[in-house]
């Protein structure tokens, strides 16, 4: 799973792409990066650390998502190689600039988040645009032709449908289609249909006070908003974990707000996590909401899936609670589940199979 981090020059982009993926990309205050990055992140899971703790193992395997780096869009439909780059990411991380720096000149000239939101998202919009228009063109070509499918009319069908949505400057994610054709949408590989995370990138003195509704923005189901300070997240990130928690006290947070991004980036995506224990390792597996045991088997090896028998499942927290395997199993709390069972995020699996 990728997700595309985008936004203006020097909204902090790369800053929190390093903090994200522990990566070392430079941030020059003035210089303009023309590089695309690609780095792996751990996504942060107490209940996981809690179960490493119960167990000690010798490999501990947080789940990841990979993050995709790429230069400052500029107004005006000057970015579509740049956003091209994008286009099979799963999700978009917009970085948005909410800080003052008085010796960093806003490419607009003044700090203002929800209209940067808004001219992102017409970027993504005009580019979308373009290939719908192409793409419709050889549909409707396609659709004329001997070999023509119900589907070629199908997705003729549905370009028509969201081209008026982008000439009215609309993004894509905020229609509400079918299932077929949320799958098909998909299919076209459209940015301004791809889920979204806000990231507002405020100042040290903001981060406690700043809200979302503040800056007039607002959150549903394809677009979630994470407040940040790159600078203290990075500073955070450098401590070891002790005077971690000193600062967070500090500042009166619970967690890393890196934290947040990465699970808000999960989530967004639709993914949960299944876990698997042992002396040898403790380890998450991402699988989207709604898989059933015989697929999430076929995540860990596809040996699992088709000799697949039963899967044994006790939640992680039951298993803290009860202190071992076999304790859960002589206090009757683990499940058999056959190949149907829809997996909860947080289950605990041990899967019987025979090949
Ligand atoms: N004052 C201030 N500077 C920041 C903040 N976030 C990033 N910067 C600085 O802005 C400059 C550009 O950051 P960078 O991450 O390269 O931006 P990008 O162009 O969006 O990738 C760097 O010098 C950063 O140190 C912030 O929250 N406050
Ligand atoms: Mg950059």
């Amino acid at each position: 799973m990728q997700l595309g981090i985008l936004g203006l020059p020097k909204a902090g982009k790369t800053t929190l792409f390093n903090i994200l993926t522990a990566a070392r990309q430079s941030t020059d205050k003035f210089a303009a990066s023309k590089e695309t990055h690609v780095a792996v992140a751990k996504v942060p899971d107490r209940r996981l650390e809690r179960l490493r703790d119960l167990y000690r193992p010798r490999r501990y395997l947080p789940a990841t998502i990979e993050y995709v780096d790429i230069p400052g869009i500029e107004k005006g439909g000057q970015s579509s190689l740049d956003l091209g780059r994008l286009r099979n990411v799963d999700a978009l991380v917009h970085v948005v600039r909410a800080f003052d720096d008085p010796e960093l000149v806003h490419p607009e000239g003044s700090v203002d988040p929800a209209r940067d939101v808004e001219l992102v998202d017409l970027e993504l919009v005009l580019a979308d645009h373009g290939v719908v228009e192409r793409r419709l063109e050889r549909l409707a070509r396609k659709a004329k032709g001997k070999l023509s499918s119900e589907e070629t009319r199908e997705r003729q069908l549905l370009a028509e449908r969201i081209l008026p949505a982008l000439e009215d400057e609309r993004p894509l994610r905020t229609l509400e289609l079918g299932a077929d054709d949320e799958k098909r949408l998909r299919g076209f590989q459209l940015l301004s249909a791809k889920p979204m995370l806000l990231v507002l990138n405020v100042g040290e003195d903001d981060l406690g006070s700043a809200t979302c509704e503040g800056f007039g923005l607002s959150e549903d189901a394809c677009r979630r908003a994470v407040i940040v300070s790159a600078p203290i997240e990075d500073e955070i990130a450098q401590l070891a974990p002790a005077e971690q928690g000193e600062l967070l006290a500090e500042l009166g947070l619970e967690e890393p707000s890196l934290d947040r991004v990465l699970r808000a980036s999960y989530e967004l995506l639709g993914l949960i996590s299944f876990f698997t224990v042992g002396d040898d390792e403790v380890r998450a597996w991402t699988i989207r909401r709604g898989t059933v045991a015989r697929d999430a088997a076929g995540t860990i090896h596809s040996d699992l899936a088709r000799g697949f028998i039963r899967a044994e499942v006790v939640g992680w927290q039951e298993l803290l609670d009860a202190g071992s395997w076999s304790a859960c199993r002589e206090r009757g709390l683990l499940r058999l589940e056959g190949k149907g069972y829809e997996v909860k995020d947080g289950d605990v699996i041990n899967v019987r199979f025979n090949v």
